[in-house]
């Protein structure tokens, strides 16, 4: 009885040296990483705009549908028509939580979005930070 118990404490340890090896790991790409995007209400980047920095990847950002005076990052819901991506990858969705339609991994960059896609991005996730 006392040696599988002493076992367990054994491999539970184990299991925890791996998670703070993790945590670290993630710690330094958030201080080290980067990703940036601006986000349009309107075409050729124009009207109401929200820039967005996030420094770690699989990070994702709900845009609400209402414009809120003095919380411009939860305000273009189904309102982006255009972008511009100063560093990382991301990919815009139709509906919140990085779901529905996604036009995905767009790098460095920027441009309008097209039919498909304009006025209906709900959220924004970091594929690479
Ligand atoms: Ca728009
Ligand atoms: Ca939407």
């Amino acid at each position: 009885m006392s040696k599988i118990n002493n076992h367990g404490i054994g491999i539970n340890k184990i299991n925890l040296a791996i998670d703070l090896q993790e945590l670290t790991c993630e710690q330094a790409a958030a201080i080290q990483g980067g990703a940036k995007i601006t986000l349009y209400e309107d075409a050729n980047f124009q009207g109401v705009s929200d820039t967005i920095e996030i420094g770690r990847s699989g990070e994702i950002i709900n845009l609400t549908d209402n414009i809120l005076a003095g919380d411009i990052i939860r305000s273009l819901g189904n309102e982006v028509s255009s972008y511009r991506i100063e560093s990382g990858t991301f990919s815009l969705w139709s509906d919140q939580d990085a779901s529905g339609r996604g036009l995905v991994q767009l790098g460095p960059g920027e441009g309008n979005l097209d039919s498909g896609m304009n006025d209906i991005v709900s959220s924004v996730s970091v594929d690479f930070a």
